[in-house]
């Protein structure tokens, strides 16, 4: 059989590289992307294959691999199967537009939708959108082939959500996969394209030319963050590859040039043996790239960062989340300030180049005073670099279905938006209020450091500086201040639209006894933390 399988990009989250960053000497057909490789579809193409498929990638970020090209080539080679695939909800409306445009021109070669978004809404997105045949719920690596062999007899595909005469139908789940070292390793050479180790953000900031690509090694993670989808997606349980079967596709990648690798896994950091494994077979094997990843503060093996570093870890991020444990307590993040100070300087003690610290501001119940803390704390942490985003909501998360609860979101007519939290929560401060304290807040933060760190500054800048013109560095630091335009604006619930407000209503939440109580239980712990 034959498959197609595409990406389809979200616009804010790439960019192509600007041909005056463009240093290499040889042209060699493929295009340069600002942005991450498609991880989903390039795990997938070589377990198809292993079962005598062919298989053809595409990625909607090339320019040649836009609408247009792919229902040409779909015309053209006539595949048997169409798989699509995206992230998350802000990429609906673009691979709704794909799939119609994919059916006009092809009706009878059946469409298949697959990653996070499509495993959250399945059944929902099988209502709404007639060009989309069946959906894949949850990991692709035995439901696609599994599909493929019973294109006519969908119904025994266990995880499949597929329409048939009486509506639809959603088929038994099919369970999480137990042993994830039985795979071949990703594909990173079939798609033309070059992706660039930078930040997603509205300019282009490149971090290095150096071969790049992302790889995971573990799924899942056992806490319960309520603005978080992974609980759900990987039902609260964190399985991993062994230490050998990533040392494998490491030396591939080394022998293939890469010399810097992201670990996309939502928690790397949690098995200390596994990492002093990974971390001796890097240096045992004289392995070239340096490599970066995310975690917990509370789980990083602290013992372990010496290695890590050996290891050539140079970038660790950090979901620091914010700077008073009250809103730290209401997200359910299980930390402690003391513990993110740790963390993080233990890193920086270690020889980490690169700390981040990933913040949310404007959760629910956090005030003006909060969110001044979260960056002051910030500041006085060794963090290299910061993101400090408003908190959202999407579908599949606790908090979606506390506004569920709280009548705020209809799931009914909601389901395929996201939100921020500021515009329809009004425990949350509006959100021309939190665009302005954010300001105040990074100004705050970049005077600190400034004055506090300047070597450290002066460095980060340097490393910018290699990759990115004046212009375009002047515009990175100027960044925060501005308004940040996504081509895509959340929308705003259908309540809230029905009713005519662009705010929510203040003082229409009730606050039940037990969140009063609870709250009064942050409170005072966070004092009595200060306090030691
Ligand atoms: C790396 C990452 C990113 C990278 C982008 C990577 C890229 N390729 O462009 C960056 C940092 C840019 C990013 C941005 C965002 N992300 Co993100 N991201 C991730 C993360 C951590 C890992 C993704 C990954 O590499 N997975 C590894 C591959 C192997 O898995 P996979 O893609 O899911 O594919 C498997 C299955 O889904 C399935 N499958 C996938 N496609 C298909 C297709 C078919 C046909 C079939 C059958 C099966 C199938 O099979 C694959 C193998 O099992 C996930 C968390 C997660 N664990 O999924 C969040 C996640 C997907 N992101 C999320 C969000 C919210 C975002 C942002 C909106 C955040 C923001 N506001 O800035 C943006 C939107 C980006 C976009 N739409 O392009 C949410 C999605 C929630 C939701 N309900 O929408 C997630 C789940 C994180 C979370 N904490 O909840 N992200
Ligand atoms: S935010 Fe991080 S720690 Fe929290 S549930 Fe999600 S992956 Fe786990």
């Amino acid at each position: 059989m034959k498959a197609f399988l595409v990406y389809v990009r979200d616009e804010n989250f790439w960019r192509l590289l600007p041909k005056e960053l463009d240093r290499s000497r040889s042209d060699n057909g493929r295009i340069k992307v600002m942005g991450f490789p498609p991880l989903g579809i390039q795990t997938l193409a070589p377990v198809l294959r292993r079962y005598g498929h062919t298989v053809r990638l595409f990625d909607t970020c090339h320019p040649q691999m836009q609408a247009e090209h792919i229902a040409q080539a779909v015309a053209e080679e006539r595949p048997d199967v169409i798989g699509l695939s995206c992230l998350s909800t802000t990429t609906y409306p673009a691979l709704k537009n794909l799939a119609q445009r994919l059916k006009l021109g092809a009706p009878q070669i059946p469409i298949i939708m697959g990653g996070a978004f499509a495993t959250m809404n399945a059944d929902r997105i099988l209502a709404d959108c007639p060009d989309i045949d069946c959906l894949a719920v949850g990991e692709g690596e035995e439901l696609l082939p599994d599909y493929l062999n019973n294109l006519d007899d969908p119904g025994s595909v266990a995880g499949l959500v597929w329409r048939n005469a009486a509506g639809i139908v959603r088929n038994a789940s099919r369970p999480l996969i137990r042993d994830l070292n039985q795979f071949p390793y990703p594909d990173r050479t079939s798609l033309p394209i070059d992706y660039i180790e930078s930040l997603p953000l509205d300019v282009p900031a490149v971090l290095s030319l150096d071969k790049f690509c992302t790889m995971q090694t573990s799924r899942g993670c056992p806490y319960s963050c309520i603005y978080c989808d992974i609980p759900s997606l990987s039902q609260g349980k964190w399985r991993h590859r062994s230490a050998e079967h990533v040392l494998g596709e490491m030396q591939q990648l080394n022998d293939l040039g890469y010399r810097s690798i992201y670990l996309t896994d939502d928690h790397f950091l949690l098995n200390r043996k596994r990492i002093s494994e990974i971390c001796e077979g890097i240096i045992a094997r004289r392995l070239k790239f340096r490599w970066g990843c995310e975690g917990r503060v509370d789980a990083v093996a602290v013992d372990q960062l010496p290695l890590m570093k050996k290891a050539n870890c140079t970038f660790l991020a950090f979901g620091v989340e914010a700077g008073t444990q009250r809103a730290l307590d209401r997200l359910h993040k299980k930390q402690t300030l003391k513990q993110v100070e740790h963390a993080v300087s233990e890193a920086k003690r270690h020889g980490i180049d690169r700390v981040h610290g990933f913040f949310v501001i404007s959760s629910p119940g956090e005030t003006e005073k909060d969110i001044l803390a979260s960056f002051r704390f910030a500041a006085r942490l060794k963090l290299d670099t910061f993101g400090f985003n408003r908190l959202c909501v999407y579908r599949g998360t606790p908090l979606w279905q506390e506004y569920i609860d709280r009548g705020i979101i209809d799931d009914t007519r909601d389901w395929h938006k996201w939100f921020k939290c500021s515009d329809v929560d009004p425990t949350v401060l509006p959100s021309a209020r939190v665009n302005r304290l954010r300001m105040k807040g990074y100004a705050l933060l970049f005077v600190r450091r400034l004055f506090g760190r300047p070597l450290c500054t002066y460095n980060l800048l340097r490393m910018f500086a290699r990759h990115m013109k004046k212009a375009d560095l002047l515009k990175l630091l100027w960044s925060p201040f501005r308004r940040r335009t996504l081509s895509r604006k959340p929308d705003l619930p259908a309540r809230m639209i029905e009713l005519g407000l662009e705010e929510p209503e203040k003082g229409a939440v009730s606050i039940t006894w037990t969140e009063l109580l609870c709250a009064g239980a942050a409170e005072e712990k966070a004092q009595i933390n200060a306090s030691r």
